[in-house]
């Protein structure tokens, strides 16, 4: 697409008819079709995804798909399947699906077939974890793995994290796993401080393996391991690495018979079905494993075979650009009813937040419109007790998704109806309110009726499946990953770079020699900077001992 989304006859046309019928209530619109919430529902790779309840009728859905039409989302969907070299700004294939695509497929990306590949570095992971589980590895002294640390931060810790607290309920048990990503030390003792060396194991997690923050963790807690193990030599059965770039990794003094590698295909919030998911392949098993990837793999032939009107991943993405763009929307709320995925929210916010981000088209304009909306949630029922509050009757509109499964995996009384009951219940006030007539028929005194009336018509999502598990899992992070595509496809940029975060990557570095009191760098920054730069210096504490190399 080339020239100004805005001046698109799609753009112009919802434009036009968001005029025309935004201000219709959803009280109006289900009054007006009772076959509403099953005509707005679709299901793919066992999930099902109620959309009724957004302020949308058969005109915005097909104004919405003929703007996917005019920007060529479907020829978009097929490259990225092809492996052209989607991600522009730094000439890269985007091939996540590769990562979860059967054996039998072929994927060219420069004559050679990556497939073969991801599944060559599978069975490496299969093998290495089936040791650690069964107590086969050995660490240094003989004695078996009990904890597993990974040490990433962003794509190579948010993805890693929240697979293994979602999948819990299916891990082994007698195994600890713990995350690091922190470069506030806290992080490291924290999570080393009840444990024995002799019993574990570090992955280091870095595409890159240049990364500062994940560097300096590797390093405290080699200088950890060699303290209580006695010798150097006991790296090799304490850490193992997962990285593209295996000259960093060797000098680190991990040998490459234990590094695990990726792809610069893969982009870091698009990889915990890579090798980065080693630590979730050791918590819940290769099996478990295997499923979660066939999970992926199926809302992924969704995505690529089913027509815009009726392909979940697509209408997610659509739906998002309207309540962003149309409606007006700045934020997203994402409310999983299930403890599992309380890390999910943050994991969607880099997907979405890194991925979208941008104010650049691919073609080096500047965007005039609102690219992605910030993202954030919390799980329910937590959520209900504090922010749910400026969600029904804030100023704000936020469309949420609420996420849920018909059956728990701890069943305890009547919880889980419990739990379901307070997602319906949320999604239906949301959507339809509360009229003053009502809330005065309830017997409410008159002075209180203007702060008990919710006006409704908030826009959400319900996603439901029957169960959390490993499949579940993935189909439902590929539903995420694709609609995020989508939305970028739509406005143009490129989902796929982060410059971003390579900005934030440089800035540490030029500060940290100005931290020393002793230092003589002068300072150079504003009177802000400059000022907090000295308090600093005059109330630090030495560097007990620097580990970084
Ligand atoms: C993800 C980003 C970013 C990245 C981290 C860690 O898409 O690129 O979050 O994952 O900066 O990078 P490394 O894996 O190279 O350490």
């Amino acid at each position: 697409m080339t020239g100004s989304i805005v001046s698109l006859p799609a753009w112009q046309s919802l434009s036009d008819h968001y005029q025309t019928t935004g201000d219709t209530h959803l009280r109006e619109l289900f009054a007006a079709d009772a076959q509403r919430g099953g005509r707005y529902a679709l299901e793919a790779a066992g999930l099902y995804l109620d959309y009724s309840k957004n302020r949308i009728d058969d005109t915005t859905l097909k104004l919405l798909a003929g703007l996917a039409h005019e920007c060529g989302l479907a020829e978009r969907i097929q490259a990225m399947f092809r492996g052209d070299a989607i991600n522009t700004t730094e000439k890269r294939s985007v091939l996540h699906i590769a990562l979860r695509a059967p054996a039998t497929e072929r994927i060219l990306v420069d004559g050679i077939d990556v497939v073969v590949e991801v599944h060559a570095v599978l069975e490496r992971m299969v093998s290495f974890a089936d040791s650690v589980r069964s107590g086969q590895w050995l660490g240094h002294t003989g004695k078996r793995i009990r904890n597993v640390i990974n040490i990433g931060i962003g794509g190579s810790d948010l993805g890693p994290v929240m697979a293994y607290e979602a999948l819990r309920h299916y891990s082994q048990r007698d195994l600890t796993v713990r995350f690091v990503s922190n470069v506030d030390g806290t992080d490291l003792v924290e999570a080393t401080r009840d444990l024995d060396a002799c019993e574990t194991l570090f992955i280091v997690c870095s595409k890159t393996f240049t990364t500062q923050e994940t560097l300096t963790n590797a390093h405290a807690a080699r200088a950890w391991a060699v303290g209580q193990l006695g010798s150097d030599s006991a790296v090799g059965r304490h850490f193992v690495a997962v990285s593209t770039n295996a000259q960093a990794v060797a000098q680190f003094g991990i040998a490459t018979e234990n590094m695990f590698g990726f792809w610069d295909w893969v982009g870091g919030r698009y990889s915990m079905d890579s090798a980065i998911g080693l630590s979730t392949m050791i918590a819940i098993g290769p099996q478990h494993f295997r499923e979660m990837l066939a999970g992926f793999h199926t809302m992924d032939e969704h995505f690529r075979h089913a027509p815009i009107e009726q392909n979940m991943p697509a209408l997610l993405g659509l739906l998002a650009v309207w309540n962003n763009n149309f409606v007006g929307a700045a934020t997203t709320a994402v409310l999983p009813y299930d403890q599992y995925l309380k890390r999910f929210p943050a994991y969607l916010q880099q997907l979405t937040m890194e991925s979208n981000g941008k104010h650049v088209t691919q073609g080096g304009q500047r965007v005039d419109v609102e690219t992605a909306p910030i993202l954030w949630g919390e799980p329910g029922t937590n959520g209900q007790h504090s922010f749910y509050q400026l969600l029904h009757l804030g100023t704000r509109l936020v469309p949420c998704d609420f996420i849920g499964f018909c059956q728990g995996l701890n069943p305890l009384g009547d919880q889980h109806d419990l739990l379901m009951a307070n997602l319906f219940a949320q999604s239906e006030a949301l959507a339809f309110g509360k009229t003053a007539q009502e809330v005065a028929a309830e017997g409410t005194a008159p002075e209180l009726v203007p702060h008990r009336v919710f006006d409704g018509n908030r826009p959400s999502n319900t996603i439901l499946a029957e169960r959390l598990t490993p499949a579940t899992l993935g189909a439902l992070i590929a539903l995420y990953e694709h609609s995020v595509f989508t939305q970028g496809v739509i406005w143009g940029i490129d989902s796929f770079d982060q410059w971003g975060v390579e900005l934030g990557k440089v800035l540490a570095q030029r500060v940290l020699p100005e931290l020393d009191g002793a230092s003589e760098v002068p300072l150079g920054h504003d009177s802000s900077t400059n000022t907090l730069i000295e308090r600093y210096r005059r109330q630090r504490r030495p560097n007990p001992k620097a580990i970084r190399t």
